[in-house]
């Protein structure tokens, strides 16, 4: 190992109140959840370095083009960590990172760790306007992403660096099929030690305001919660985890996910996306045992007619999360796949729960678990917060040693989101048994489109900038597959020129740097929208 310095706190920390973590935990809890010995004061990247220490000579990862030991990652790292120190990044500085499912994202997010930087997380399908916001809001002064960007990337790529841009971010493109080949001619820095208690990185909520909320997570709580997920889910060395959902999304990094794979030293298999065609062959060639999925893609799996041409027998574990799966579903899972089920209920803001390996058949396929950590607490109370009795739907409010008690600047929502006392507001409706959870509804108007989490208002945002258009409002409705789709109503503006039709807005919506995943999949051209007594538009009237 390189010899390591210990820098000063960092830009975005020092903007942190003096009384409270970056997660706005209290310092005199933080130093509770250490007594309980839930945080043990790890670093990401000392947990990489234990990898590599233990497990010089096992496969660490593999991609459609590499596959790499631990030890030849830790090169890969030191790599990226050279040619981004080039590009400027050091100490505490925001790197976003906008990368497809590789041993590159690997190699770039344990490098910015390396360096003492801070990770600042987005999915390949966000577009400039979250870009932007992230680079902003942060802030962020450096982006990284593919070489070999897909359409949607190439737009992105073109908006963030245009000339009328109002950001200034140093981007770094990667190959993902050769990286990090200007490494050569460049010295390898040291290694930053960092306080485990401080920002680790900015992960990302579906939010339901504009923009997705940015979530702070130090080292210590973010490290906890990857300890409880690997126990909760009996992941071990040996193992082979196949990434198949978005690498950055809170899921797949910890629970128990890819991090959870470098704390035990399994393989890290990586799939472009969750879709049969692509996840079935890369399980029977890599005798992959675990794997993450959201509803709609377990889904696919199980109606897939060619599955039977491939051996998944080696699977052990699905886990399943994100949006709720249809009893119906779990159900099919053991007897049609051969698969163990493991529901997963989690939110990237903390509480992540498990359904036992040990439960009931009944447990697994009607319930969302129990919380991971004997230190979640959890509520269930009505709209006025008063508890409710067991058994009765209400609101679940949660605190906990990985959950947080603030987003990342963003005082108006904080206020809304946490109780004063520092329970989250998970905006979720559960029925509780003992600490068993159902999820029977959601009290936010979010839209959860497949396990993608959108906010109605960043879709009407967008659309309201079309000059043709004169209101939007856009509404969650049912889908059989996904859970919900984007439906949006659209009142056009009198005399504004050639009518837009919904076609030319689905476009419009694409263009506008909106995610890809949050253009409506349906739009109705309406004359006016239904109001409730008070007049306000009735999203309820508009779903049935
Ligand atoms: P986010 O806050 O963007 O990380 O999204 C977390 C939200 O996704 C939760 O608050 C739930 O609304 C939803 N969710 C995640 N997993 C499940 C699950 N297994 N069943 C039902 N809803 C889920
Ligand atoms: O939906 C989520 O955000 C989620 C689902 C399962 C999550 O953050 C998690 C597990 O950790």
């Amino acid at each position: 190992m390189t010899d390591s310095v210990t820098a000063p706190m960092t830009p975005l920390e020092a903007a942190a109140d003096p009384g409270v973590l970056a997660t706005g935990v209290p310092l005199d809890v933080a130093d509770h959840y250490r007594d309980l010995g839930a945080w043990t004061g790890d670093t990401h990247w000392q947990l990489f370095r234990r990898a590599v220490d233990q497990w010089p000579s096992d496969c660490a990862a593999i991609d459609r083009t590499r596959s790499v030991t631990w030890a030849e990652l830790d090169t890969g790292v030191s790599r990226a960590a050279a040619v981004l120190a080039d590009a400027g990044v050091s100490r505490g500085d925001g790197v976003i990172l906008q990368l497809p499912n590789s041993i590159a994202y690997l190699e770039t997010v344990f490098a910015v760790w390396r360096l003492g930087a801070i990770p600042v997380f987005s999915l390949p399908a966000h577009g400039s306007g979250e870009i932007r916001h992230f680079a902003a809001h942060g802030p962020a002064r450096f982006y990284v992403s593919t070489a070999r960007p897909n359409k949607h990337l190439t737009r992105v790529h073109r908006d963030i660096t245009a000339a009328d841009t109002d950001i200034d971010l140093t981007v770094i493109l990667v190959d993902e099929t050769a990286p990090w080949t200007e490494a050569a001619s460049l010295p390898v820095p040291d290694a930053v030690e960092v306080p485990p208690s401080e920002l680790a990185f900015l992960q990302l909520s579906g939010g339901t305001t504009g923009v997705p909320k940015q979530i702070p997570k130090t080292h210590d709580d973010y490290l906890y919660s990857v300890r409880a997920s690997v126990e909760a889910c009996g992941l071990g060395h040996g193992d082979v985890l196949l990434v198949a959902l978005p690498a950055a999304h809170n899921f797949t990094m910890s629970s128990p996910g890819i991090l959870g794979a470098v704390q035990v030293g399994a393989a890290i298999v990586f799939a472009a996306d969750p879709m049969p065609t692509e996840v079935l062959p890369l399980i029977a060639a890599h005798r992959v045992t675990h794997l993450a999925l959201v509803p709609p893609a377990l889904i696919s799996l199980l109606n897939f007619p060619g599955r039977g041409d491939y051996d998944i027998s080696s699977v052990t574990t699905v886990w399943v999360g994100g949006a709720k799966l249809s009893e119906a579903a779990a159900r099919r899972v053991t007897p049609e796949l051969g698969w163990r089920l493991q529901q997963v209920f989690g939110m990237a803001e903390g509480l992540v729960n498990y359904t036992p390996l040990d439960a009931s058949i009944e447990e697994i396929v009607s319930t969302q678990g129990r919380p991971m950590s004997p230190w979640d607490e959890i509520r269930v109370v009505d709209d006025d917060d008063v508890d409710v009795p067991a058994g009765t739907p209400g609101n679940l409010l949660t605190r906990g040693p990985y959950t947080i008690r603030r987003y990342h600047r963003a005082p108006e929502v904080n206020a809304r989101s946490f109780t004063p006392d520092g329970f989250y507001r998970t905006g979720d409706i559960v029925v509780v048994d003992g600490r068993t959870l159902t999820v029977v509804g959601r009290a936010k108007d979010q839209i959860n489109r497949g396990g993608e989490k959108i906010a109605p208002e960043a879709v009407e945002n967008a659309l309201l900038m079309h000059p043709g258009v004169h209101d939007v409002s856009v509404v969650g409705v049912p889908d059989e597959i996904l859970g919900e789709k984007i439906r949006a109503f659209v009142i056009l503006r009198d005399g504004a020129g050639a009518a837009p039709t919904p076609t030319a807005l689905r476009k419009f919506a694409r263009e506008s740097g909106l995610a890809s995943f949050a253009v409506p999949d349906i739009i109705d051209i309406v004359d006016e929208f239904p109001l409730t007594g008070v007049g306000k538009v009735s999203k309820k009237a508009q779903q049935q």
